[in-house]
């Protein structure tokens, strides 16, 4: 009786939400390449869809330190999102952002973590007070809809609404780029880049 109900309730929130049981959520996926000359600089990039409002709750994600480093190098998050900064060495890390409304969390032991939630959106590289070498970029977006890129330079942005955005191109070291995209439903949108210093 129970486990009836339920699977009721189930196609009822199925049929709410527009979606077929079984079926994976609506939307289109943008995806394709941006190549970064001199290529040492590509993966300080972000592809992101500008000017979409965030459809989403906030959510955590984790930036870890491991051996000295920030592991991810890029982390993208949506404005309201928190980072955790876990930190996994043996040695103390002392992590801030100089950038957007600039942030300290001081120094922290092994084992031990700090969290801190972006306001505004932007790219902040993130740093060590004790470790100078020690960088890495959280960047913030309003829309929730961004990637950085995988080894190969490629990116991939998945269950966009249907709808006609701006696609944006951001990198550290030199100017990004736009493009008007049109996305459908079940459909995906194939585009390439080029970035020059
Ligand atoms: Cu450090």
């Amino acid at each position: 009786m129970t486990v009836l109900l339920t699977e009721r309730l189930v196609c009822v929130a199925a049929v709410l939400l527009g979606l077929a049981p079984g079926l994976a959520a609506a939307g289109g996926t943008i995806t394709g390449k941006v190549d970064v000359k001199p290529a040492r600089f590509q993966d300080e990039t972000v592809v992101y869809l500008k000017g979409v409002p965030l459809r989403r709750a906030p959510v955590t994600r984790q930036m870890d330190q491991q051996s000295i480093k920030f592991i991810p190098f890029v982390l993208t998050v949506a404005v309201g999102d928190t980072v955790e900064f876990l930190n996994h060495d043996a040695v103390e890390h002392d992590v801030f952002s100089p950038d957007g409304e600039s942030f300290h969390l001081g120094k922290f032991r092994v084992e031990e973590q700090r969290a801190y939630t972006f306001r505004r959106p932007g790219a902040y590289s993130i740093r060590c007070d004790l470790h100078p070498s020690m960088l890495a970029w959280v960047f913030v977006s309003e829309s929730g809809y961004a990637a950085p890129l995988d080894r190969k330079g490629q990116f991939r942005i998945e269950d966009v609404p249907p709808g006609t955005y701006v696609l944006a191109v951001w990198n550290a070291n030199m100017n990004g780029a736009e493009r008007t995209v049109t996305v459908a439903d079940g459909q995906t949108v194939e585009e390439t880049f080029t970035l020059k210093k």
